[in-house]
């Protein structure tokens, strides 16, 4: 069997404002925090004597990354190259530079001839010889519009067009790639894309414009003893029956919020002709938690909040405390206090939001539960409000007219004008 490590959207370099400088490194926190879970698949792949390493794309934030961060991705792949492991970089759409027209951050690897190092760049079969038996693996990078077509060709074209073109050439071109595969060794597909049946989070507001799915009949097919996935930051396996597994391996660290409750990690796979057992490794990657408190309703909304950061704050995490709370309460709050409570997070955010004067709170008597006839909650409406006090006999009157009416009868216009349940 082929031991295999795949993992992907390592978008080192992100998130810097979850974290604050180091002042032992001068580093961002954060960003020790990536490279320490990249760090830790690299160890698992030098311990554990694996065959092959699959990185399923999107390496950094962008196409860019500032000397120290490309410095710290190279010193962890470096291991890979010292240690005689194959390892195949495959690039997403952070990695291209303008979208795919100046070349993708993981070239340099191709360039400098990392022994071992094969970049996936483009559609291709790359035949790996590995400690356990050879591999194919088909590298598919992430698509835009000018990968597979030509701009005459798709100028004119609405998006829905040029999606069905670009899979029609896609379609094409990976059925090349199939005929010529070599039946009798193992084949992975490494494709970093958006299949259309998958769950997706923070990645759709990190893309950099409108992208392509791709789908799942593209991905399930006979040919693939394993689909390796990478652009979705939520691990996941797009196919029930496993056969051939089509994984996403996820993120290995939360870029931001949305990644709060998913578990994050990498996989774990032996792989031979027809047969492959497969395994998520979690990562302990840094815990976010959103402290989320309605005190409106609180005559102490600061004790409320205290209690509330007490409850939840996990140490350590990256917290942010959200709280809703009215304009006139706003002086019953100590910030200072709060700032305290929150110390033993790595790094927090408080966002206060301000009810709107228009959206009352619900009044208690109206409140689930009770199973009010119309007229008692008009009544309790009317009761609570001031301003109609001159009104309320007309108003009552008018309602009771209403409701013992037949509705056929009903004259629409006065419904409207005297019966405001609506807004209660
Ligand atoms: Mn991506």
């Amino acid at each position: 069997m082929i031991k295999i490590l795949h993992l992907s959207d390592i978008h080192l370099g992100s998130g810097f404002t979850h974290g604050r400088i180091n002042p032992k490194t001068g580093l961002n926190t954060r960003l020790e925090d990536f490279i320490k879970m990249l760090s830790l698949c690299i160890d698992r792949a030098v311990t554990q004597e694996i065959d092959l390493v699959l990185f399923g794309g999107d390496a950094f934030p962008d196409a860019t990354p500032p000397p120290y961060v490309q410095e710290a991705f190279a010193c962890q792949f470096r291991r890979l190259a010292d240690a005689n492991i194959p390892t195949v970089l495959l690039v997403g759409n952070h990695d291209q530079h303008s979208q795919g027209d100046g070349g993708a951050s993981l070239c340099i690897y191709r360039t400098l001839a990392v022994p071992g190092f094969i970049v996936g760049d483009s559609l291709k079969t790359h035949t790996i010889s590995t400690n356990n038996g050879e591999i194919q693996v088909i590298t598919l990078p992430w698509l835009t519009r000018s990968t597979l077509l030509t701009r005459r060709k798709t100028d004119s074209l609405s998006f829905e067009e040029v999606q069905r073109l670009l899979i029609e050439s896609l379609t094409l071109a990976l059925e090349g790639e199939i005929r010529q595969l070599d039946p009798t060794i193992p084949t992975i597909l490494l494709g970093h894309l958006m299949a259309d049946r998958a769950n997706f989070g923070a990645e759709k507001f990190l893309a950099v414009g409108k992208g392509f799915t791709i789908p799942m009949s593209l991905l399930i097919r006979p040919e693939f003893d394993y689909v390796a996935l990478g652009h979705v930051h939520k691990h996941q396996n797009l196919n029930p029956s496993n056969n051939p597994p089509v994984v996403y391996p996820g993120s290995i660290e939360r870029v931001d919020f949305s990644e709060e409750k998913e578990e994050k990690g990498y996989i774990f796979l032996e792989i031979d002709k027809g047969l492959v057992n497969w395994q998520f490794n979690p990562l302990p990657a840094r815990s976010f938690c959103t402290i989320n408190i309605n005190v409106a309703e609180k005559s102490d909304p600061q004790k409320a909040i205290l209690k509330a950061i007490d409850e939840k704050l996990s140490k350590d995490a990256v917290v942010r405390l959200i709280y809703k709370i009215r304009s006139e309460q706003l002086e019953l709050i100590n910030t200072g206090e709060i700032h305290e409570a929150l110390k033993a997070a790595h790094s927090y955010t408080i966002r206060p939001e301000l009810l709107s004067q228009l959206s009352r709170p619900r009044l208690p008597e109206l409140g689930v539960g009770n199973s009010l006839d119309p007229l008692s909650a008009l009544q309790a409406y009317l009761d609570n409000k001031e301003d109609l006090t001159d009104i309320v006999k007309d108003m009552l009157e008018a309602a009771e007219l209403l409701l013992n009416k037949d509705d056929s009868n009903l004259d629409l216009s006065v419904k409207q004008e005297v019966l405001p349940l609506e807004n209660l």
